[in-house]
């Protein structure tokens, strides 16, 4: 199976990105099953998406993985919607890379409210449980950069009836993040690269079941 892992650059005055380093990771050993392959995407609204679409009309995955920080949670979050907005709270400090603030905008005028990712998450959240790696399903993933990039890849795979699945998983802090912000929550790395493959590997087994 071929499977696009994607991942985002540093953001928000942050000099890292945790899964910029899952990224780089992920494919050094081989996991049963899976051709791996990886990139890495802007944090700018709507770039993030068409660097993500022109990836897979070059790929062509059978599977794609898009991970991002969501600093603040406990675990690793598997995310069941992705909604038709870009937003930036007017209270909120925080841009993207090119300092854009969209207010009420849809991603796709034309797109349904909210797209259901097509990953198995219910599945990848409990083995990652079960392996002792904290994880729940996230019903959010926000109106910032992750949820345009989800809800993109989502409406690309709806509108041209592509035969692949495709999500997005939000990942904590990472303790190196944490020890200049004491209090954070986070994982360490090597935690959270086990739970990436594990959700690889759980990708590749709900695709042999029948
Ligand atoms: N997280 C942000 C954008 C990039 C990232 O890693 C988000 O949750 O939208």
């Amino acid at each position: 199976m071929k499977i696009l892992i994607t991942a985002f650059e540093p953001f928000g005055g942050d000099a890292i990105n945790p899964t910029e380093r899952l990224l780089m990771d992920i494919g050094k050993e081989p996991i049963e099953g899976a051709e791996i392959h990886t990139r890495l995407l802007p944090v700018v609204f709507d770039e993030c998406a068409d660097k993500l679409l022109e990836t897979v009309a070059e790929i062509r995955p059978d599977a794609v993985i898009c991970c991002g920080l969501a600093s603040g949670r406990t675990s690793i979050t598997p995310e069941q919607i992705a909604i038709n907005l870009k937003e930036v709270p007017k209270e909120s400090s925080v841009a993207d890379n090119q300092g854009n603030r969209p207010y009420n905008e849809r991603v796709n005028p034309e797109g349904p409210d909210g797209l259901f990712s097509l990953l198995p998450v219910r599945a990848m959240t409990d083995n990652m449980k079960e392996q002792g790696i904290p994880a729940s399903i996230s019903y959010s993933a926000g109106t910032f950069i992750c949820n345009n990039t989800m809800y993109a890849l989502l409406d690309h795979i709806r509108t041209n009836r592509l035969p692949m699945i495709g999500g997005f998983v939000h990942f904590p802090a990472s303790t190196e993040m944490a020890a200049s912000k004491p209090g954070l929550p986070s994982l360490s790395h090597d935690t959270m690269l086990n739970g990436l493959k594990i959700m690889i590997e759980t990708i590749v087994k709900e695709s042999f079941r029948d």
